[in-house]
């Protein structure tokens, strides 16, 4: 398997959710050395374009993990990993309960361009009621057609050691919910998950750098 996301060290990706490509340009500026993977969400690709992703990868020379939540019918799923693939991204979330015929036509779009990664659990509260108990289920298949990773709670450490037990070491995880949500990057990566994604915990403090290492410690 490719290693889409590269190599990691820090285990830090930085969650690039202020509004504009130049808002977290002034960030990344400050702490890209300590940032292994860029992360970008819909808010950011609908008012920027997709273009923005290669605009990132390009200025920091870092792989960027476009977390588009992809949600949809193959054939229009497809078109978004496409479009990411197109725009220079690295990786794109899928959502697991697409099914077996949506994460397929996804990794035939990707075209071994793009690494797919599953969404299993939501971290907010609301997450648990109706993707918790069929988050396994999903780990399962992902584990079963070869994807590249998973995501998995990092406000929940147990449930990323119980992921990882189900996907084997191969597969990355990576984690949301670390900072501002209340996950600990030390929890993250002693119950096996690959990288913590961190956001506002980093871009809402005075002092960025500071804020990172404190992630890291
Ligand atoms: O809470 P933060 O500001 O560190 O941002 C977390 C990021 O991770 C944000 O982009 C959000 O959309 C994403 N994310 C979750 O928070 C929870 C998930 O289950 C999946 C993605």
């Amino acid at each position: 398997m490719r290693k889409f996301l590269g190599e990691k060290q820090t285990g830090l990706i930085f969650a690039a959710d202020l509004p504009t490509f130049e808002d977290n340009a002034r960030v990344l500026d400050a702490i890209s050395e300590f940032v292994d993977v860029i992360k970008v969400c819909n808010p950011l690709v609908m008012r920027e374009g997709a273009a923005t992703i290669r605009k990132l990868a390009e200025r920091y020379s870092k792989p960027v993990f476009a977390d588009l939540k992809v949600a949809d019918v193959p054939h229009t799923s497809a078109q978004i990993v496409k479009i990411v693939a197109d725009n220079g991204g690295s990786a794109v979330m899928v959502h697991g309960f697409v099914g077996p015929d949506g994460i397929s036509e996804c990794m035939e779009a990707a075209n071994d361009k793009v690494g797919i990664i599953i969404q299993l659990e939501l971290t907010n509260p609301g997450g648990k009621i109706f993707t918790a108990p069929i988050a396994n289920d999903m780990a399962r298949l992902a584990a079963e057609m070869g994807v590249y990773g998973t995501q998995a709670p990092g406000n929940r450490p147990n449930r990323i050691a119980e992921i990882r037990g189900i996907i084997g070491p191969e597969p990355v995880i990576v984690c949301c919910g670390v900072g501002a949500q209340g996950g600990k990057h030390s929890e993250v990566m002693q119950a096996g998950g690959t990288y913590s994604i961190v956001g506002r915990a980093i871009y809402n403090a005075d002092d960025p750098v500071r804020a990172v290492e404190a992630v890291l410690i």
